[in-house]
């Protein structure tokens, strides 16, 4: 888990001892120590000849022979050969078979392994054969009990009491490994006398990674006399390989005297050890010790394997549906943020509205939300400049997938003032912008942690060389951890990764809607600037035009289709450039506003009068989006004004001349029917002058001013020829 800081191992010992110590610890061949347990003999024999190759040195008194190397097989006693060649049509190179046979001189019974090393060659181990005990109703059981497990805990409580019934060993210990590499004591049942060891951790260096690598493929170790002395196989080299004889598959194989130091500083007597294998990787030991020399028999050893495969088995299903039940709550966030997306467009409150949906598959006290700028929170944070550092904090560091600390100082000592509440951070960032996290909180937790034993003191100075030594105490040292908060779990981990991947999806999908939306409006609005009657130009923050309306356009004919694409370029198009251009880079350069009058540069009409405003679109934090440039056309305005003045003059001068007659001299309907002409012309008039655009403006009221005109005089001559005014009388009134 590369992306996981390594500051999870925050609470790992200051241990003395240093690389070099380690590299010596795992220097030592222990696959070929060239040395067997003294409880049985051990045969290596050419393939297909059978003659004995090499032997342990207590092979030819245990057979009652004077030697053994060099010897046929079958002169080897009893059923010895034939016994063994049918087997030899196996593979025998990872598991090896197991056999009861008679051989040696007084033809006795023998349990037996059989094994090919790489290399070729055979090799043949054999024990006095011991009863064998009737188990199978008790491994069916233990079997049972195991798969009504539901949680770690029970599992390996279950595992140690049905290993310690079964193997009547004094104490057996589940002891499972830290990903840091450290283990722990982590289930146990003892004779009630024996101190406990439940609960104790030891570092990694009391199990080497060569011993790990090695209980991967061999899956059960004994040692049946801690006491014993080690027998050389003999010749010391293997004949077929020109080395050592490669043991890592011999039960008999000679353990590693630091181990064996270790168990008799421990005061053990025997020890049994299996191993327990989750998805094919070392996770633990079952590790039965007994006070007394103890040799269990090939039924026991085959029982406890079957058990521990079993064991990791049931390990793995837990860890698998933990797993399940993780991403099942992390698709269950999804689905809401899915449905609150395109039900509001809003997938931020989906995450907030109900804070234990985000919390509780996380096993976090707090989380927060980083994203454009805003923070939204649940449950125990940071406070919002905190959570800015952090943030600034995650994008100092490699983006690769989510960050993960128990101990958020010792990796940002900067924010180590966030420890109570943060000491533990899991952080996914949802997003590629910088700044942009989900992040997972949980409390500094102060723990003492049990070593079995001083952790730094398995080093010993001989003369001047330093040498790391299997520890001699292991009186409880009780270390306390501060700083430090809950470890996030692999399956946090996950669910942690699986929602930042939701929450990302949605990121982008709410990303991608706004900018669809963005665009319509944009179009939109785009649209209405290019047909408003208001010459308009638009250019960015660099002056580089965007938009020029239609309106502007036709205020500058020169332009020809020749399109400006910088607004400084626009200068040319006025009667005084100079001026011009300098207020154009004075608004670009300092965004100095600009208003006031110039000319246009079209000489044909004597330079048409244009009123100028522009300004710098400002955005928050003093960014400038751009500026807008709009433009009035005096010309037009004149003569709309003019038109204006001109349409009262003649309203009135038509009133006056015509009126003057159809006052006095008409019938008082024809001056009402005058009135009510002129008024409405004169309503005409302002509704033109506030309704139309202005370049239309002249030509409407000049129609307008003709047909009052023409209607006054129309009046006139209809009253003139009615002659007489008639007394009372309307226009046609009554008849
Ligand atoms: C092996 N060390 C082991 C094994 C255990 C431990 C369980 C595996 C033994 C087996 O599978 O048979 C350690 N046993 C423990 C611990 C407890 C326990 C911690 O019961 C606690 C209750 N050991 C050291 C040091 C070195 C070392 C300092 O302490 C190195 C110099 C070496 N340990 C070491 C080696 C082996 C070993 C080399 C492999 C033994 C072998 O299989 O040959």
């Amino acid at each position: 888990m590369n992306e996981v800081d390594p500051a999870g191992s925050a609470a790992a010992p200051r241990a003395a001892a240093t690389e070099a110590d380690f590299a010596t610890c795992e220097r030592e061949p222990i696959h070929q120590p060239g040395l067997v347990q003294p409880f049985g003999l051990l045969l290596f024999v050419s393939e297909p000849d059978c003659v004995v190759l090499q032997a342990s040195a207590n092979a030819a008194a245990m057979l009652g022979y004077d030697k053994v190397v060099g010897r046929q097989l079958r002169d080897l006693g009893g059923d010895l050969a034939s016994a063994i060649l049918p087997r030899t049509l196996e593979p025998l190179d990872g598991v090896p078979a197991v056999l009861t046979l008679h051989a040696g001189a007084d033809n006795a019974p023998f349990d037996a392994m059989l094994h090919r090393p790489p290399g070729g060659g055979l090799i043949i181990e054999l024990e006095p054969a011991l009863p064998q005990p009737h188990i199978a109703r008790q491994v069916e059981n233990a079997l049972h009990a195991f798969l009504s497990c539901y949680a770690l805990k029970p599992l390996c409580d279950e595992a140690s009491r049905v290993f310690r019934e079964l193997t009547g060993y004094d104490r057996v210990m589940v002891f499972l490994f830290a990903q840091e590499g450290h283990g722990e004591v982590y289930a146990e049942e003892r004779r009630p006398d024996l101190e406990a060891y439940l609960g104790n951790r030891y570092p990694a260096s009391d199990i080497p990674q060569v011993a790990r690598r090695l209980y991967v493929r061999s899956r059960v170790r004994v040692t049946a006399d801690v006491g014993y002395t080690p027998v050389p196989v003999e010749p010391a080299l293997n004949p077929l390989t020109g080395g050592p004889l490669d043991m890592s598959l011999c039960l008999l194989r000679s353990i590693s005297p630091s181990h064996i130091q270790f168990l008799r500083n421990m005061k053990v007597g025997a020890s049994l050890v299996c191993s327990i294998l989750v998805g094919g990787q070392l996770r633990g030991l079952v590790a039965c010790h007994h006070d007394s020399p103890r040799r269990p028999s090939f039924a026991l050893r085959g029982a406890c394997d079957l058990l521990a495969e079993a064991l990791g088995t049931r390990i793995a299903a837990l860890e698998a549906f933990v797993q399940s039940q993780a991403e099942l709550s992390a698709r269950r966030l999804e689905q809401r943020l899915v449905e609150a997306m395109s039900r509001k467009g809003d997938w931020q409150t989906a995450l907030f509205d109900n804070p234990l949906t985000l919390l509780q598959p996380i096993g976090a006290s707090g989380a927060a939300l980083l994203f454009e700028g805003g923070v939204q929170t649940a449950g125990d944070v940071p406070g919002t400049d905190a959570l800015r550092e952090l943030a600034a904090w995650l994008d100092s560091r490699p983006r690769a997938g989510p960050v993960a600390t128990n101990a958020l100082r010792e990796v940002a000592p900067h924010l180590a003032a966030l420890t109570p509440v943060a000491a533990g951070v899991l952080a996914v960032p949802i997003s590629d912008s910088p700044g942009e996290y989900l992040v997972w909180f949980r409390p500094e937790q102060p723990r003492t942690i049990v070593w079995g034993g001083d952790p730094r003191k398995s080093v010993e100075i001989q003369g001047d060389r330093r040498r790391l030594m299997p520890r001699s105490s292991f009186a409880k040292w009780v270390e306390l951890v501060e700083g430090s908060a809950e470890p996030w779990s692999p399956a946090e981990l996950a669910t942690a990764r699986l929602v930042g991947d939701s929450v990302a999806d949605a990121v982008v999908q709410f990303r991608a809607v706004r900018l669809l939306i963005a665009e319509d409006q944009l179009a939109q609005v785009r649209r209405q600037v290019a047909v408003s009657s208001q010459p308009l130009v638009i250019c960015d923050a660099d002056g580089a035009i965007g938009l020029m309306n239609a309106a502007m356009e036709r205020l500058l004919p020169a332009l020809q289709g020749a399109r400006p694409r910088h607004v400084e370029e626009l200068a040319r198009f006025f009667a005084s450039p100079g001026e011009v251009r300098r207020r154009l880079m004075e608004l670009i350069d300092l965004r100095q506003s600009w208003s006031g009058d110039v000319r246009l540069a079209d000489d044909d009409e004597g330079g048409r009068p244009v009123t100028v405003r522009a300004d710098p679109v400002v955005a928050a934090q003093d960014r400038v989006l751009g500026f807008v440039l709009m433009f009035n056309d005096l010309g037009q305005r004149k003569a709309a004004d003019a038109a204006r003045r001109r349409f009262q003059d003649a309203i009135a001068e038509s009133h006056r001349s015509r009126a003057g007659w159809l006052d006095h001299q008409a019938d008082p309907g024809f001056q009402a029917v005058l009135a009510a002409v002129v008024e409405n012309a004169q309503l005409a008039a302002l509704e033109i002058a506030e309704g139309i655009e202005i370049a239309r403006m002249p030509a409407m009221l000049e129609s307008v001013r003709a047909s009052v005109t023409r209607t006054t005089e129309v009046l006139e001559m209809l009253a003139r020829q009615l002659g007489a005014p008639k007394p009372g009388g309307g226009v046609g009134a009554g008849d």
